[in-house]
């Protein structure tokens, strides 16, 4: 008995050591986590040398552009017309709450003045700190920066590029050391963290390129990443600072947030998000054309109806919406972009209150539509024409006290029976994109 009681000691004890292993968030980050999950809307930004070919982020992939001859496009970029404050209070004016940049993308260059590679803004004839600037108009607006950073790299030795997937066509020989390679983007993101005041959130990327493809039978990485290593470091140096990871899987212990490539949470339309929406803050990514970097040939923007449908629905999700621009390598960003950005902005001014603060649907988006929530209040987003009425199964409340369109407070018909709620059938016009209703509901079911 006794000697039964120690080994329940002993192994309660590894539990609760390997539990304390684990992570366990700040209250700073609790407190930014639900800031984030509030924001709901966010502008990434691609942007750098490579946009110089106008052929999108992954040109220096796709046409085997060796490192010799892809670093002369640091001589060329020197984006004259860049103007830090413009771009930042065209995001505010699209109703975006934060920007998600990118300080070094795959190709391996650094916009920021960083210490620990030659291949960055400063060796450009532009010459100046773009995160720097970015950051200091961020702060003075009062809109939260995010910093993209890549774990891939198609130019560095000591990135194991002989175990990954993409990056084999940039004349690379020498096999470097992969500890270097951990140290180098340690050193980076102590800079990033360090010089730039407070920053919202990491947004990593390229982990996959070491991981083996979806479905296949070992999925574990041909490299190990170290990032408790790195995570504890950006803990430790912004508390409040938000993790999160592209790597298209379920998170990983530190990770803060959850995002999705190219796709609302759990739809995989994309085949790149196969990973379940987990308990954290999500965030679904999406291009406005079909690139992310600036690309000369594609112009197959979407619609501004089909920007308020991802935004809606990604709310109705639960998850933020993070949309791209690729601006064009002389700094300008192109005026569609522009004229979509400032219809968001337009129309979140009418309909704000039913995006920023809610929480997702109690059921989740449907042909017809979305649902946000907001304590006893409920925004059902009309997206698409209903000839019938609308019918809600399971509605968790047990009486409306109003329902009216959000637009004129124009009342709208609903008939709350046996638990099912149905709403009159609503017919779309063409400069709604969304009709909203908002139910104040009672009595909780
Ligand atoms: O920064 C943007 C893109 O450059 C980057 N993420 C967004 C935010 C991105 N990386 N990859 N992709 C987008 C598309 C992914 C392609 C993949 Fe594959 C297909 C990854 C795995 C299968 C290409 C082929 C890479 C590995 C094999």
């Amino acid at each position: 008995m006794k000697k039964n009681s120690l080994l329940i000691f002993i192994l309660l004890l590894f539990l609760s050591l390997s539990l304390n292993a684990q992570y366990t968030p700040t209250k700073e980050n609790l407190e930014a986590r639900e800031w984030f999950a509030n924001a709901k809307f966010g502008l990434f930004i691609h942007w750098g040398p490579f946009s110089i070919p106008g052929d999108g982020e992954w040109v220096m992939q796709q046409r085997n552009i060796t490192v010799k001859n892809y670093t002369r496009l640091m001589d060329f970029f020197n984006p004259e017309k860049f103007d830090a404050a413009q771009w930042v209070s065209m995001a505010k004016n699209a109703g975006m709450k934060y920007i998600t940049l990118i300080t070094r993308h795959h190709d391996g260059f650094s916009m920021w003045d960083t210490k620990y590679s030659d291949f960055n803004i400063m060796n450009s004839p532009y010459h100046k700190d773009i995160v720097k600037a970015i950051a200091d108009e961020c702060h003075k607006q009062g809109i939260k920066l995010f910093l993209y950073y890549s774990l891939l790299d198609w130019r560095r030795d000591d990135y194991s590029y002989w175990t990954g997937r993409t990056g084999q066509g940039t004349g690379r020989t020498v096999h470097g050391n992969w500890s270097d390679y951990i140290k180098f983007m340690e050193n980076q993101l102590t800079e990033l963290l360090t010089n730039y005041g407070e920053i919202g959130g990491i947004w990593f990327d390229g982990y996959w390129d070491q991981t083996a493809p979806e479905g296949a039978a070992d999925r574990t990485p041909k490299v190990d990443w170290h990032l408790d290593e790195i995570y504890a470091l950006i803990h430790k140096l912004q508390p409040q600072c938000l993790i999160g990871n592209n790597h298209h899987l379920s998170p990983l212990p530190g990770e803060d947030f959850q995002m999705f490539e190219q796709d609302l949470p759990g739809e995989n339309k994309s085949g790149l998000s196969y990973q379940k929406p987990s308990d954290l803050p999500l965030e679904s990514c999406v291009t406005m054309n079909n690139s992310w970097g600036f690309n000369i040939t594609d112009t197959s923007y979407k619609t501004p109806k089909q920007l308020i449908d991802l935004l809606v629905k990604a709310s109705g999700y639960g998850a933020n919406f993070l949309l791209n621009i690729g601006p064009m390598p002389n700094g300008v960003v192109q005026p569609e972009f522009r004229e979509r950005l400032a219809y968001m902005g337009n129309w979140l001014h009418t309909y704000g209150e039913s995006i920023y603060n809610t929480k997702g649907g109690y059921i989740q988006p449907q042909k017809w539509g979305a649902i946000t929530q907001k304590g006893d209040t409920m925004f059902v987003h009309v997206l698409n024409d209903s000839s019938t009425t609308i019918a809600l199964e399971n509605f968790p409340y047990k009486k409306i006290t109003k329902a009216y369109l959000l637009k004129d407070n124009s009342s709208i018909k609903t008939s709350l029976k046996n638990g099912a709620l149905d709403i009159e059938a609503i017919k779309m016009r063409d400069d709604e994109p969304d009709e909203v209703i908002v139910l104040i509901c009672k009595n909780k079911a």
